[in-house]
C-alpha cells in the first residue's frame, strides 16, 4: 500500500486535534444518547460508508467558454490514480474509482488495476463515451450515437460500449454508465419515437453483451449537448428503457440533470418503489448541469435524497445496493480539495439521515401532525455529525482535517514540480 502523504504528518495533525474532537464527540455522544442513538454505531455506519471518485473529476474542469487549467494538472490515468490515492488516504471514504472511456484508455488494465489496488482503491462503473468525436473514429456522433438515424454509427457506438465492458471486466468493474447526450435542436430535425425505438436496439445489443453479475446504468439528463430534445431527458424515459432492456438495467439519477427544483428525492423514491435504482452521480447546482460540489447550493436536497436512501435500507427493500459516485466539474478550486470536501458532506448527509427516528416521524405522520414530522427530520439535519465523521476518518488512518493536512503536506506544488505546466486557451469540462 503507497501511502502519499506522510503518515507521520498526519499522525502528529490527528494528536494536535485530538483534545477538542474528544470534547466535542463526548458532548454528542450525550446529546444522542438522550434520543436513545448510540455514537459508535454512527461512527461504524461512517467508516463502512464510501463514494467513487471520477477519475475525470482530478483535473481541473471548465465550460465551453473556458478551462483554466492549474497547478500540476494529471497528465493521464497514472497521474489521476495518485490524486485520488491522496483523497482516499486522507478521507478514507472513497475507496473506489469511476474510469471514463477513452480518457483514461492503457494497454495493460490488469497493471492498472495492480496500480490502483497500491493507493488502496478499486474501480467502480465504468463510463463509455460517445458524446467526443476520437482521433481515429470513422464515424461522427455529430447527430448522435445510439440513437442516430444512420444504423452504422449506432452499430459503432455499441461496438464503443462492449469494448468499454470488456475493459471494465478487466479492472473488476461489475457496471456500465451509459451516459450518451443524443437529442435535437431544431423541432422536426429528428422523429423523436423513432430516436428512441433507434436508441432502445441498439441499447439491447450492448445489453446483450452484459456479464450475468454486472448492471447497465442508464443515465438521464434535461439538456445539453442538445438544446431541444434530449434522447433520454428525464426519470420517466429512463424508466421505460431500463424496463424495455430487462432486470440488469437501472435508472441512474445524475443530481444535477434535472430542472431547477425538481423534487428530486421524490424520483428517487419511486426508482426505488421499482427496484430500478441504480445509484448516484452526486454534485450540486443552481441553474443547470452545473456540476458543482455536493452540498455547496443546496445541502438540505442532499440530505432528503439520503433520508429516502436510508428510509429504505430502514423497510428492509430486498436487494437494495445503489451504486454511489461522485461527478463534479473543479473550474475555481483546487479538484483534490473540492473531492475531498464533497466526500465529507456526502458522508455527513448519510449520517444525518442515519439520526431521523424513523418510528417518531411515522407516528407524527400517521396523526396528520405535519411540523411534528416536519421537525423530526429537520432536527436530524440540524445535528453536527462533524466529531462522528472525524473520529471515522482516524480511526481508518486518515486525517482529522484533509484539507489541512493536503495543504500542510504540500502536494499540489510537489505536483506543480514534477508535472509540466498546461499552457494555452482550451476548453470544455476536462
Ligand atoms: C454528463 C455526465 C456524464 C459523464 C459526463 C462527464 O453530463 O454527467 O455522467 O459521462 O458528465
Ligand atoms: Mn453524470
Amino acid at each position: 500500500m503507497t501511502d502519499v502523504i506522510s503518515v507521520d504528518l498526519i499522525g502528529t495533525l490527528n494528536e494536535a486535534a485530538r483534545a477538542a474532537l474528544d470534547d466535542e464527540f463526548g458532548a454528542l455522544g450525550r446529546k444522542l444518547a438522550r434520543q436513545g442513538a448510540d455514537i459508535e454505531a454512527l461512527v461504524q455506519r461512517a467508516v463502512d460508508w464510501t463514494v467513487a471518485i471520477p477519475t475525470w473529476g482530478v483535473g481541473t474542469g471548465g465550460t465551453r467558454f473556458a478551462r483554466f487549467p492549474g497547478k500540476g494538472e494529471p497528465r493521464g490515468i497514472h497521474d489521476k490514480l495518485e490524486d485520488c490515492g491522496v483523497i482516499q488516504q486522507l478521507t478514507r471514504g472513497t475507496r473506489t474509482v469511476s474510469p471514463h472511456i477513452p480518457w483514461d484508455k492503457v494497454s495493460d488494465y490488469n497493471a492498472l488495476r495492480q496500480e490502483a489496488a497500491q493507493y488502496g482503491l478499486g474501480f467502480d462503473a465504468v463510463n463509455s463515451n460517445t458524446f467526443q468525436d476520437q482521433v481515429d473514429q470513422k464515424l461522427s456522433y455529430k447527430y448522435g450515437s445510439l440513437a442516430n438515424a444512420d444504423r452504422m454509427t449506432r452499430t459503432q457506438a455499441v461496438e464503443h460500449n462492449l469494448e468499454c465492458i470488456e475493459i471494465g471486466r478487466a479492472l473488476g468493474s461489475t457496471s456500465i454508465t451509459v451516459w450518451i447526450g443524443d437529442g435535437t435542436n431544431f423541432a422536426g430535425q429528428q422523429n423523436l419515437t423513432k430516436m428512441f425505438e433507434n436508441y432502445l436496439d441498439a441499447m439491447a445489443q450492448v445489453y446483450a453483451g452484459l456479464p450475468k453479475d454486472w448492471l447497465m446504468f442508464i443515465e438521464h439528463k434535461m439538456y445539453e449537448p442538445a438544446f431541444y430534445s434530449t434522447v433520454i431527458s428525464d426519470w420517466g424515459s429512463n424508466l421505460i428503457a431500463a424496463q424495455t432492456l430487462g432486470p440488469q438495467a437501472k435508472c441512474l439519477v445524475d443530481l444535477g440533470h434535472h430542472a431547477p427544483n425538481t423534487n428530486i428525492e421524490q424520483i428517487v423514491a419511486r426508482l426505488i418503489h421499482v427496484g430500478k435504482l441504480a445509484g448516484f452521480h452526486f454534485n450540486d447546482s443552481k441553474y443547470g448541469d452545473d456540476d458543482l460540489d455536493a452540498g455547496s447550493v443546496d445541502p438540505f436536497r442532499l440530505f432528503l435524497v439520503f433520508n429516502e436512501l436510508v428510509d429504505a435500507e430502514k423497510r428492509g427493500v430486498k436487494a437494495f445496493n445503489p451504486a454511489y459516485m461522485i461527478d463534479q466539474s473543479h473550474n475555481v478550486t483546487d479538484p483534490i480539495e473540492s473531492l475531498m470536501s464533497s466526500a465529507i458532506e456526502i458522508a455527513r448527509a448519510y449520517v444525518q439521515a442515519s439520526l431521523v427516528d424513523r418510528a417518531a416521524l411515522a407516528a407524527a405522520q400517521d396523526a396528520n401532525d405535519t411540523l411534528t414530522a416536519h421537525r423530526i427530520l429537520k432536527s436530524a439535519y440540524l445535528t453536527d455529525v462533524s466529531p462522528i465523521l472525524t473520529e471515522a476518518r482516524i480511526r481508518q488512518g486518515g486525517a482529522a482535517d484533509p484539507i489541512a493536512a493536503y495543504r500542510k503536506a504540500g502536494y499540489r506544488a510537489l505536483k506543480a514540480k514534477e508535472r509540466p505546466e498546461v499552457k494555452g486557451a482550451s476548453s470544455g469540462i476536462v
